[in-house]
């Protein structure tokens, strides 16, 4: 039963337990106390669904555990403090450090907890205001791969239109566990007669749905994108009038492509190469209804980049490119720019990270970092000295983590704005408490329907503030007050829909959200695409003047190209499952129940080999480090022998102990998280 209460009424809100933003209604006791949360039925993009993780926002908000008060460290331990004395003692310390050391001495990192649009443009204002360009995020780890792949081709990230496809590839990604509501856009697909296709070396629960699925060794995909061009290409199954009038670099790529043939693909992939036949074949069927989703399992390889290019000009070779079924260029809202990138470029100032990622410079305006750490430990090419942190916690989620925990713990300044103490908070100077996204009001904008949403703030505690409370308060204790004019969010929100034509008002009233602008296909015909030539590009002379291949060329990852016979396992991690969340969301009892302990799954081959039985401990090592788990044997079709997957965000048995910050994409800077060589060794007493 829910209980309902007449002096706190529902509130129609977004969930932002991950990054979907559902619409949702919250309800509350009579106490003021969020009490449940339902699925607001009428919104276009989850229509009325939400998942079981929504309602771990009630436990969220009402925790025991949750931080109310600011902490301050004084010695070994730490002391409640007043929060306009934390804000005044920060701003001055961040004022020190940049009279002392320069104004890039000081950094900001923003975590995935509070998402990638407007709590991101505030921090990065934030970090232009006061004057550095050491702006670092969880985008050096997260979504950027792909998105700088898709749109070093397409000048833009196309979205997958699947209700409307007749093919659908999933490349390493499992929306069941990470974007429920893009499942069912699946779902609707194969319901018309679409083909899934899951590409995944593991039998992820979308895998389970896929009328093929691949499974491919760890970190080759993109010789299976240059296998699938290559069959569109010499069986003449390829659009030409497309490729000849829209796009630049088409013979290079024709050229690369030749080499890989169905055999020399199946040699590098496993892939048996009828398959390779057989899905390029079914892409062609699609033509122009040919959609494709790629996910964290491509990303976090050093040829993440390029294997993404491979990918993305499948779309364009079969004519699909901003078409109905297709990859949809998809329109943003055009709300106010809050980044100040352009009114303060801060173009004569060198990065922490030593601008050694100019692509990722160039499409995001950060810094790397994992190279950024190095800074603080090296004091090359410069000391980072101070850092304000919120929505992250990089202790257990950043590779390397030992090294992670020395330069966090080497900041002469940690400030860390969190809703519970954490592996990274440890490491904090001040702690200060955090508004969860229900004690918030920002703008959503759901690009492939191209509607936008406002959410509502449900409750708001004294002395916790939102992201932009914060920023607001220290840039006005300091001397750039001027750059946070706005008196609280809803201010914000008013002027950030200034340059759009959607009424301020009117969308506050408007749960459902509102579509700003229909969606068209084929806009390529009609205007440029943001490439530098306006074409799709094969070939990136972008790239090529940067010293990098000016095609998607493809790179076996070390594992394959450099073995170590004593790292003979290749380990992929951060496999999502629905109810874990990275680190956060531990202390839902519920979901912990659900989940209860880290594992690592292997093939019962590799676990016979070894002698290993089911849930027996093992030390698992890679050259960066080791970390004690149990072993879940899983069934034969789960995973491939020699791979074994374990999930990121666990303090007790933390994986990326074992990954690393020292093997980047050379491209954008992207860690190798997933295909880390391993060995496994049993724990005998
Ligand atoms: N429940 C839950 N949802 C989440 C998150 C969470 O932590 N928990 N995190 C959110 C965030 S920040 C992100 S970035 C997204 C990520 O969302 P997704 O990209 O969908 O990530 P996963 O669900 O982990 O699916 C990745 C799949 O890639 C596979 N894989 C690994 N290596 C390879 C490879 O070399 N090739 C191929 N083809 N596949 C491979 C893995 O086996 C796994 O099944 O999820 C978001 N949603
Ligand atoms: N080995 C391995 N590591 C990975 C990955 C992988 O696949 N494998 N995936 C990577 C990816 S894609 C990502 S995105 C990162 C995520 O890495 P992080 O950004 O570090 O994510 P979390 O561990 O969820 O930490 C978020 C913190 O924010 C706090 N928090 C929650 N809500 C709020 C809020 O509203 N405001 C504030 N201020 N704080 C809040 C939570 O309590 C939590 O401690 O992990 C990466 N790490
Ligand atoms: S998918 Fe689930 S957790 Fe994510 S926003 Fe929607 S309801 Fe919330
Ligand atoms: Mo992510």
């Amino acid at each position: 039963m829910i209980e309902k209460s007449r002096d706190f009424p529902p509130v129609n809100t977004f969930c932002r337990m991950c990054d979907n933003h559902c619409a949702i209604t919250v309800h509350r006791d009579g106490n003021g106390q969020v009490s449940n949360i339902e699925s607001y039925p009428d919104h276009p993009w989850n229509q009325g669904r939400i998942c079981s993780r929504a309602g771990g926002a009630v436990e969220i908000t009402n925790h025991p555990d949750r931080l109310l008060r600011p902490l301050k460290k004084v010695g070994s331990g730490w002391q409640e403090i007043d929060l306009e004395q934390a804000l005044d003692e920060i701003a001055e310390r961040v004022a020190d450090l940049q009279t002392n050391f320069g104004p890039e001495s000081m950094s900001v990192w923003k975590g995935e907890a509070t998402s990638f649009n407007q709590q991101e443009d505030l921090a990065k204002r934030f970090c232009r205001a006061l004057g550095t360009p050491n702006y670092l995020s969880v985008d050096s780890l997260c979504f950027c791969t792909r998105e700088i792949g898709w749109s070093l081709v397409y000048g833009s990230w196309p979205k997958p239109d699947f209700r409307n496809s007749r093919c659908m590839l999933v490349w390493g990604s499992n929306p069941p566990a990470s974007h429920p509501p893009l499942t069912r856009q699946i779902l609707k697909g194969q319901e018309r007669g679409a083909t899934l296709i899951v590409i995944d070396p593991r039998l992820s629960t979308i895998a389970r749905q896929a009328d093929i699925h691949v499974q491919p060794k760890p970190g080759t995909d993109g010789a299976l994108a240059w296998g699938l061009a290559h069959q569109l290409i010499v069986n003449d199954w390829y659009d030409k009038d497309f490729v000849k009038s829209y796009t630049i670099g088409f013979d290079k790529a024709a050229r690369y492509a030749a080499d890989f043939t169905p055999g020399a693909v199946e040699a590098q992939t496993g892939v048996p190469a009828q398959t390779v036949i057989k899905i390029a074949s079914l892409i062609h069927q699609a033509g122009s209804r040919f959609a494709q989703l790629t996910g964290n399992g491509i990303e976090h390889y050093e040829n993440g980049v390029n294997n993404t290019r491979a990918i993305a000009y499948l779309n364009a070779l079969c004519g699909s490119f901003d078409m109905k079924g297709g990859a949809v260029q998809v329109d943003g809202l055009g709300q106010q720019s809050l980044a100040l990138f352009d009114e303060i470029p801060l173009r004569q100032l060198k990065r922490a990270d030593g601008d050694k990622f100019p692509v990722m410079r160039d499409f995001r305006q950060e810094c790397n970092t994992m190279t950024a750490l190095d800074a603080i430990l090296t004091g090359n090419p410069y000391s980072l000295k101070g850092m304000i942190m919120t929505a992250a916690n990089p202790v257990i989620t950043n590779p390397n983590s030992e090294k992670v925990r020395k330069a966090l713990a080497a900041l002469d300044l940690l400030v860390v704005r969190e809703l519970f103490m954490t592996e990274s908070t440890g490491l904090a100077d001040y702690v200060l408490p955090a508004a969860t996204f229900l004690e918030r009001t920002e703008l959503y904008v759901y690009g492939p329907i191209q509607t936008v949403s406002m959410s509502t703030r449900v409750q708001s505690i004294p002395g916790v503030q939102d992201e932009y409370q914060f920023w607001h308060d220290i840039a006005h204790r300091m001397d750039f007050g001027e750059y946070f004019p706005w008196e609280n969010e809803s201010a914000l929100n008013e002027w950030l829909l200034q340059s759009t034509d959607i009424d301020f008002k009117e969308l506050q009233n408007s749960p459902q959200g509102i579509q700003y602008q229909q969606i068209k296909y084929k806009k390529w015909q009609h205007r440029p695409l943001a490439t530098p030539s306006g074409k799709v590009e094969f070939a990136s002379s972008y790239l090529a003047k940067q010293g990098y291949e000016e095609i998607g060329e493809y790179k076996a990852p070390r594992y394959l190209n450099n073995p170590k016979p004593e790292f003979p396992f290749s380990l992929i991690t951060g496999a999502r499952n629905h109810l874990t969340y990275h680190s956060s969301y531990r202390g839902i009892e519920r979901f912990r129940a659900e989940y209860p302990d880290p594992h690592v799954e292997m093939h019962p081959d590799d676990a016979d080999g070894g002698g290993i039985t089911n849930g027996e401990m093992v030390k698992l090592s890679s050259v960066v480090g080791s970390i004690e788990i149990p072993v879940k044997i899983v069934s034969r079709q789960e995973i491939i022998p020699g791979v074994l997957q374990a999930t990121h965000g666990w303090k007790e048995a933390n994986v990326n102990a074992l990954t690393h910050d020292d093997i980047l994409d050379p491209i954008d800077g992207f860690p190798v998280q997933k295909g880390v060589a391993v060995k496994v060794e049993r724990m005998l007493k």
